[in-house]
Parts: C-alpha cells; structure tokens; sequence
C-alpha cells in the first residue's frame, strides 16, 4: 500500500507540474476543475467520489432509486495546495425530470467553478452504448455551442468487466456505429474506468491523460463568456429559423390567394368568352384552370425577384 500512496503522490506530482494548466488568475493554486455529465445511473456519483478519493464526496444512488438531483461541487486539495474540485450533476433523459432543468444545472456548474472547468467529463456506461449516449452529447454541443465539444472527455464506465480495454474498444467500434460516432466527435478523447477499483492509480492515470490532453490548448478551460457566446448564437439561429418559418408560412399563404383570384378571374372570363364548340361551363373550368397557372406563376415569379432583391 505505502508503495501505491507512494507512487500516487509523486505521478499527482509530475502530474501538476504540467504547463500552467492548474493555476486559477485569482488564487494562484494548483487546481483541475472537472465537471461530470451524462445520462443518469452511469456512474457519475460514483466516478466522482473515487476521483475525490472519498465514495461518499457525492450521494451515491440508492438501490431504491435516489438519484442526484442537483449540482454539488467538492475540491480536494492536498498539502501543498495542489487541487481537483469536481462538480456532479443530476442526470441526462431520466424519467421524471426535464432536459431543460438539467440542462440548467450543468450551466450552473459551468459558471459556478470559477473561471470555469478544465474538463467536462462525458460519463457513459461502457456495456451500453446506444444512439441515447449520442445524444448526451448533442444535448451539450446545443447548449455549450460545437467549440465546447474540445473540452469534452468521454469516461467509459464498468465494474471489474472483461473487455475494458483498448483493444475491445477498437473492437467494438467496428460493430457499434454510436460508440464510433461518439467516440470520433470527441477526437478519441476517452478513458475506460474500472469503478469498482478504488485505488488512486487509476485516477492518477485519468487526470494524467485529461492534462496530456489539454497540452496544446490555448484556452485551456471553458468560460462562462464562451457559455454566453454559445447562447446568443443559439437565440440568433433560432430567431432564424423563426424567420424563415414564418416567411414560408407567407409565401403558401399569398401563393394560395393568388390561385384563389386566379381561379375566380379566369373562370368570369372563360364564362363569357366562350365561343364556337366551347359552352360557358367548359369555358368557365378552363378559364379557371389557365387563370389559376397563369396568377399563381406570376406571384412565385414575383417572390422569388422580391426574396432575391431583399438579400443582397
Ligand atoms: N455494472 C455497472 N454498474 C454501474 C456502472 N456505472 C454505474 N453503475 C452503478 O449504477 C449505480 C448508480 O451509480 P451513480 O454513480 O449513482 O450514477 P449517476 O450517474 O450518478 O446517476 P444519477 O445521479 O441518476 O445521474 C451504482 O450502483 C453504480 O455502482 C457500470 O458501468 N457498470
Ligand atoms: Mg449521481
């Protein structure tokens, strides 16, 4: 055991001496700010206490289905100042709850663990991972904008199972188009975690990886002005949509009058200038056939001059 601690303290060690990547402006510490997300029960609580190194750090769920429910953010910092403050938050697509809310916690953190986190590690179970993993992820890119998924870290989940390796991974790849998917968004940024081994190896190898990782980064953490940025531009596009929402349902709505009117004038006119073997009725439905192409070609024509004079 002395060995382990051993080896532990002087691998956190190297492992802080990296770059500047731990010193906050404000307090000049060491520090690695990680924020853990994903869908619910897939070891969240779990990954954190062990990080912490201490189970309990998180309210783990209960067998009767306690799960968390909001953010909690806890920092270990060791004897000389070194620290990890890890936020849990409440998981993603669980019965009962709405996205919007978790999705409200998770901002939450990101603008509660000054000056924002390092790391957002994306948590997924590694025995299942379905197109609903994918989704995680898109909930995340939606809310903190394509540039945050840099700073994602995908953290595959299990207990003591057999084919928690690189080699399975691979393997598993091939078969399973989501976890390539997920895996490829996230620039092979993963780390498979054996939660039910709770000695500190382990984690040291994560948060060594998390900073490799990171080494090359110029931001190396995401900001709430980045959270803000993401927003707006989210708002924009949406507004733009709604734009051009609303400019379809316009143009359906003139197109249709337009047939209305041109419906109606060619059938007077077909009615009464009927001549030769034409009788008023068939003149009339023929009149209101060509009236009908000939307004509602007109109209198209003059949106599609108008919509094209209006962008430039
Ligand atoms: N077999 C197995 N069990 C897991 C795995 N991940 C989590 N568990 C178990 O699932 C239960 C829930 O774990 P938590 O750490 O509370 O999950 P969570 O992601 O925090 O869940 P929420 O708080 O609901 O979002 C615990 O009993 C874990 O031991 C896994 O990969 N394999
Ligand atoms: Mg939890």
């Amino acid at each position: 055991n002395k060995i382990i601690v051993i080896t532990f303290y002087f691998t956190v060690m190297g492992l802080f001496s990296h770059a500047n990547l731990f010193v906050t402006d404000e307090q000049e510490l060491p520090e690695l700010r990680i924020v853990l997300f994903g869908r619910t029960t897939v070891g969240k609580s779990t990954l954190g206490g062990i990080i912490l190194g201490d189970s309990a750090a998180f309210t783990l769920s209960d067998p009767h289905g306690e799960r968390t429910k909001t953010c909690h953010v806890e920092r270990k910092t060791d004897s000389d100042s070194h620290s990890v403050v890890v936020v849990d938050t409440p998981g993603l697509f669980k019965m009962g709850s709405s996205e919007e809310d978790v999705v409200k916690e998770i901002k939450w953190a990101t603008e509660n663990v000054e000056p924002g986190p390092h790391v957002f590690l994306l948590v997924e179970r590694l025995k299942i991972i379905t197109s609903e993993e994918l989704k995680a992820l898109q909930v995340f890119e939606r809310t903190f904008g394509k540039r945050a998924v840099a700073y994602v870290t995908v953290v595959f989940t299990h207990k003591n199972d057999p084919g928690g390796n690189e080699a399975d991974i691979k393997e598993g790849m091939k078969d399973n188009e989501h976890l390539r998917e997920l895996i490829e968004r996230c620039q092979w940024r993963y780390f498979i975690f054996n939660i039910a081994d709770r000695s500190p190896v382990q984690v040291t190898q994560l948060l060594e990886k998390i900073t490799q990782e990171r080494q090359d980064y110029s931001d190396f953490f995401y900001t709430p002005q980045m959270l803000q940025a993401a927003e707006k531009a989210a708002n924009e596009e949406r507004s733009k949509d709604d734009r051009r929402r609303k400019a379809s349902e316009n143009r359906l709505a003139i197109l249709e009058k337009s047939g209305l009117l041109g419906i109606f004038l060619g059938s007077v006119v077909g009615y009464f200038s009927c001549g030769g073997e034409l009788t008023p009725t068939s003149g009339a439905l023929l009149g209101a056939l060509l009236g009908m192409i000939l307004i509602m070609g007109m109209t198209f024509s003059g949106i599609c001059v108008f919509e094209k004079y209006h962008k430039k």
